[in-house]
């Protein structure tokens, strides 16, 4: 008989007791939390962009984002050849944002209360819209005022790689599978980790075809 033992580094011995899985000291990946809200959540989706249609952004060094974005809440963010932002303002429609769909707010607060977050509050999502091809570079997320609360992110469609590093550039990533009604909560220690996504595959979903939304709730302001 082979034994083995492994160090338990982020102290996720409790995955099978609470379905939460950690990719760091305090970033989790819930699996199929939000299976049982897609449908709400779509329709949310498809409120928002009715209003504030996806468009591919430009960076400020001057090339268009292969994902396209939209946002809801009191703040939205957005780059554009000056910069990344965020703005109360859609700078497309020139109204503000849409209104952050109820499911949304309440699928990030139990999906926060869950991951050791109790008194989330987000006022900014970002939604992202994913193609065949579509990317996301090793990037932080800076822009926010506030990096002591943490980020929801809700996964939806075509499967993706989510790569994640560490609070320097080069430090190793792991490659971490993002499904369909996954959720991901990060905070604490991870808040200001490198991350991306690798080009997505063409591997139609059944209910989304070729895309894949994720969206992602914030403490901006
Ligand atoms: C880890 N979106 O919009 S969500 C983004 O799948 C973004 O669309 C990716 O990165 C996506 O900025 C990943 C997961 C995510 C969001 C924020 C993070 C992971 C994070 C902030 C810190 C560490
Ligand atoms: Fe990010």
């Amino acid at each position: 008989m082979i034994m083995t033992t492994t160090l338990d580094l982020f102290g996720d011995d409790d995955t099978a007791q609470s379905g939460r899985e950690a990719i760091g000291p305090q970033s989790f990946v819930l699996r199929g939390f939000a299976l049982p809200f897609a449908e709400a959540l779509l329709q949310g989706v498809d409120t928002v962009a009715a209003q504030s249609p996806f468009r591919h952004m430009q960076t400020p060094g001057g090339y268009t984002m292969s994902v396209a974005l939209t946002n809801c809440g009191q703040w939205g963010w957005t780059t554009d050849a000056h910069g990344y932002r965020y703005t109360r303002i859609d700078p497309l429609s020139g109204l503000p944002w849409p209104d952050l769909p109820s499911a949304f707010l309440q699928l990030a607060q139990a999906a926060a209360a869950e991951a050791g977050f109790p008194d989330f509050s987000p006022d900014a999502c970002l939604v992202n819209q994913y193609e065949p091809g579509s990317r996301l570079s090793l990037h932080q997320d800076k822009n926010e005022r506030d990096y002591g609360a943490p980020i929801v992110s809700v996964s939806l469609g075509m499967p993706a790689l989510f790569l994640f590093g560490g609070n320097d550039r080069s430090d190793k990533t792991v490659r971490v599978p993002l499904l369909h009604g996954d959720v991901v909560v990060w905070g604490g220690l991870d808040r200001l980790r490198y991350h991306g996504v690798m080009p997505m595959k063409d591997l139609p979903h059944p209910r989304l075809g070729r895309r894949r939304i994720n969206f992602t709730l914030r403490k901006a302001g």
